[in-house]
This record gives structure tokens, sequence and C-alpha cells, in this order.
């Protein structure tokens, strides 16, 4: 029984860094994908959060930078991001919560002594130090069949050896630009024509069904427009009710949702220069109503979005609510995000995904979420025993392991 506060923090400390966390979104790899999987020092410094916040203060030509080779990259944005200005941003200590749980000296500030550690490193050796350093059992990887390289890997027989990654089926081209994507369909035998006549829609469903099987994918995925909705004819809303929608349901493979991206605001970015803006939560509501025995996995970009999403997962329960997505993922906006689920939720959903796009970033996007997670749930702990209830550890270490992976497993039901 746990009885005073001390015991709890305690407990929960403990509880935290046992947990065996199920990452369900992330844009890693298994080492036989090669240099699909980006690792090291000048990946981590090279992200594109990061670049974003190096134009807030270089006036350097966006070409110029992007033509220059990683490293240099990586050399400028380490001076420009951590010697000329105290690195207080949420990616800036991201960087260096790494180093330190890698055992580098964050004092010494060299980034040739962060390089020196990589020499003696195998992409495998990494990929196990760091599932454990972040306390990590398995992530959801973002899997594309539209990109050529990953097409390739897939039907070479390549992602089925580490169970530790699992695949979601990515189908953003086909969603979002099928007067590109369904050439790809025909060149690889699929009978679709442009307008997604005839036989079309049976055709793309073949292509989602092969994929998952090919793929074992756990979900299907798309990140949408803020103006999202599926009141409109476009190719768009046939192609989501004529071909996903059937497909999830008949293969018991949810359809995630991820809506609020306002992609290239700035093209000169490149993938730094997407933006955020409000959607229309109507479009959810009306998913869940209509198709009651389909599931889906929704995150939200803007934080205006997330009350009325939290709200909504209240309605369905076919709908899970998971992650603290991109812009969101600020300690200040994961604790108010976290408490609103909690208050409105209990604990029947996924609060955080990694979203990492670096090996690396397992590390320190898990550290930082569980301590914040962890906070928000010692104060709900402490609200729920000034009532009188009691609670056992067990019952801690249960909460906890729902929130980390249990939820999204139950709710994939397989
Ligand atoms: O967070 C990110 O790195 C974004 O660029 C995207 O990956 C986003 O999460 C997505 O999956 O589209
Ligand atoms: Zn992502």
């Amino acid at each position: 029984m746990i009885t005073d506060s001390q015991q709890l923090k305690t407990v929960l400390q403990n509880e935290l860094s046992v947990v065996k966390i199920t990452d369900v979104h992330t844009h890693v790899f298994p080492a036989d994908f090669g240099s699909m999987l980006l690792f090291g020092i000048d990946e981590v410094l090279t992200y594109h959060y990061l670049i974003a916040e190096f134009f807030r203060y270089s006036t350097m030509p966006y070409g110029e930078f992007f033509a220059l080779s990683k490293s240099k990259q990586a050399d400028l944005i380490w001076q420009t991001l951590f010697l000329d200005h105290s690195p207080v941003s949420e990616a800036q200590r991201g960087a260096l919560t790494v180093l330190r749980r890698l055992g580098l000296d964050v004092q010494s500030r060299s980034l040739e002594e962060y390089r020196e550690y990589y020499r003696s490193r195998t992409m495998a050796q990494q990929i196990d130090t760091v599932f454990a350093l972040a306390g990590v059992e398995e992530v959801v990887m973002t899997n594309d069949p539209f990109d050529p390289q990953e097409r390739a890997l897939w039907k070479s027989g390549a992602g089925k050896e580490d169970p530790r990654f699992q695949a979601a089926l990515r189908i953003d081209p086909l969603l979002m630009d099928y007067t590109n994507a369904y050439k790809i369909l025909q060149a690889e035998g699929y009978e679709v024509d442009a307008s997604l006549s005839g036989n079309s829609a049976a055709e793309v469903r073949r292509f989602l069904t092969d994929w998952i099987g090919r793929m074992g994918a756990l979900y299907m995925a798309v990140s949408l427009p803020p103006d999202f909705n599926l009141s409109d004819d476009s190719l768009r809303t046939r192609i989501v009710k004529e071909c996903v929608l059937p497909v999830s349901q008949g293969q018991n493979v949810p359809f995630a949702m991820m809506i609020g991206v306002k992609k290239l605001v700035n093209e000169q970015l490149r993938l730094a220069g997407d933006s955020v803006g409000k959607a229309d939560i109507t479009v959810i509501e009306e998913l869940c109503t209509q198709y009651p025995d389909n599931k889906f996995l929704v995150t939200m970009l803007s934080r205006e979005n997330q009350h009325e999403l939290a709200i909504t997962a209240r309605k369905y329960r076919n709908l899970m609510v998971f992650g603290c997505w991109w812009f969101l993922n600020n300690p200040s906006i994961v604790k108010e995000i976290t408490k609103i689920r909690l208050e409105t939720l209990g604990l029947s959903f996924t609060p955080q995904h990694s979203d990492a796009r670096v090996l690396e970033h397992l590390i320190y996007k898990w550290d930082h979420s569980k301590a914040l997670i962890g906070e928000v749930l010692e104060e709900k702990y402490t609200d729920l025993l000034a009532t009188g209830w009691t609670l056992t550890p067990d019952e801690v270490r249960r909460d906890i392991g729902a929130l980390f992976g249990d939820n999204f497993h139950r709710f994939l039901d397989r």
C-alpha cells in the first residue's frame, strides 16, 4: 500500500524507469534498412527541428546551408545553437540529454569528442544501446511503399528480422497526391486510372491489402491538412471511403490520422518548412459515428484542438487518441495536454510517441516525456489518495503499463 507522498514518488520513479515502452509512431528503421536508419551526433544536430531554429539566428542563404555536407551543417548548428546562444529550447535540450545519457561529457562542448565516440560504434550496437537507455521495447516505424528505396527493401525481404521494429503503412501520396500516386500503382501492376473509375477502387484495396500483408503493418497512417474533411466529393474522400476504410475494417488494421499540418509554408526550409493550423473535429465525429466497426488512431497538431479531441474520445470507443505531436512536444504543452486527457479519459489513451527521426532521439524524447507524464500522474494520484482511496505499487505499474503500450496493443486487438 502506498501511504505517503514520498513513497508515491519513489514508486512512480521506479515504475517509469522499468516500463517497457511501445513507441507508436517513429521514423526509425532496423539495421537491415541500412542508410535509412539515421544515427549519430551529426544526424542529431541536423534534425529538422534544429534546422528551423538555426535559421532564427542565421542569415545564411537557405540553399547555401543545404548544399553543405552533413558534418558542416552540424558544425554550424553546434556553433550557432549551442555555443553562441544557450540551448534552452526543447530540441536543443534534447541533443544535450542524448549526449549525457550516452555517457559523453556535455561540459567539454567538444563536437569532435562526440564524433570520436561514434567511430567505434556499429549501427547494431547503437540500436541496442539506445533502446536500453530509452526503455523502449518496440517502435512502430513509418513505412512508405511509394518511396522507391523503401519499396525495394521490403520486396527484397528486409524488415522482418528484428521484432523491435513494427511496421505502419504510410499512405500520404495516395490521399494527398493521387494524380502521381496512381502511376506508381500502375507500374506495380495494379489496374488503376487517374480518375479512380472502373476497377480502380478495388485495385487500390488490393494494393493496400498486399502492403499490409508484406509489411505486417499494425495500422495505416496519413498526415493531413487542417482543412481535412470528408464532405467534398474529391478523390481523397472517395479513396478514404471506398478503399482505406473497407480495408482497415476487413484487415483489423486501424486508420491513423495525424491532422493539422500545413505542408511547406516555407519551402526553402524543406523538411523544416511545415507549419500548423487548427482543424475541424467534425470529421472525426462523422467517421467514428458512420464507421463504428472501424478503429481510428488520431493525433492533432494544434493546441486548440486538444480539448475537443479528448471530449470526442469520450464519445467513441473506436477512437484512440495518441501522442503530443511535433510542435506540441514542448514540456509545458505535454503537461497541459496530458492533464486534460487524464481528467477527461482516465487512463484510456496513449499519451506520447517519440516521432524519432534519428535513433538517439528515442533517448531524449522518452526521458523528457516520462518525467513529465510522471509529474502529472503524481499530481493525480495525490488527489486520489486525498479522497481516502488506497493504491498499491502493482496498481501503479498496471496504470503505467497501460499508458506506455498496453492501451495501444489492446486497441489493436491482434
Ligand atoms: O515530427 C516530425 O518529424 C514531422 O516532420 C513528421 O514526421 C510528422 O511527424 C509526420 O509523421 O508526418
Ligand atoms: Zn512523424
